[in-house]
C-alpha cells in the first residue's frame, strides 16, 4: 500500500512549479497504478492552453472557480467544485482560472514525474509512458 501526503511532496522532485500552476505529483508511473494522481493548483488570473496529444486527462474540481474552453467548439463550461471535465477526445483546451482552483489531475498513460508543456501546450509521451 502506498499512503502519501502532498506535505510529503512540498520541495521534491514531485513538485512542478510553472507560471500558471504547480502541480504535487502524488502518483507517478513509477508507483505502477498505470494512472498518475496530481494535485494541481491554478493560480488566480491565469489562462493555460492545453493539448494532451498524448495523455488522457480528467480533472476534478475541489476548491476555487473558472472556466474551461473547448477550442473544438468554442464552448466555454464554468469550473466550479464538484465538477469534473475528462479530455477523453485529447481535446484543445485553455483553462482560464478567475481564483486560485484546486484541481485532482489523473493521467492515463500515468506520467513519468519531468513533464512540462511543450510548446503545443502538451507533454511528450516517452517510451517508457507509452509501455504504460
Ligand atoms: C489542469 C491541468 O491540466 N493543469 C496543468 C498541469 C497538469 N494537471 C499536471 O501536470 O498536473
Amino acid at each position: 500500500m502506498i499512503v502519501r501526503s502532498v506535505l510529503d511532496v512540498l520541495g521534491t522532485e514531485r513538485e512542478v512549479r510553472t507560471p500558471n500552476w504547480v502541480s504535487r505529483r502524488l502518483l507517478l508511473k513509477k508507483d505502477g497504478m498505470g494512472f498518475s494522481l496530481h494535485e494541481t493548483i491554478i493560480h488566480a488570473g491565469t489562462e493555460t492552453r492545453m493539448w494532451y496529444r498524448h495523455h488522457l486527462e480528467a480533472v476534478f474540481c475541489i476548491e476555487g472557480e473558472g472556466e474551461v474552453e473547448n477550442l473544438a467548439d468554442g464552448v466555454i463550461h464554468p469550473i466550479t467544485p464538484g465538477t469534473v471535465y475528462a479530455l477523453d477526445k485529447h481535446d484543445k483546451h485553455v483553462l482560464r482560472a478567475r481564483t486560485d482552483m484546486r484541481m485532482v489531475c489523473v493521467f492515463n498513460p500515468p506520467l513519468t514525474g519531468a513533464e512540462v508543456h511543450d510548446e503545443d501546450g502538451a507533454y511528450p509521451i516517452t517510451e517508457e509512458a507509452a509501455a504504460g
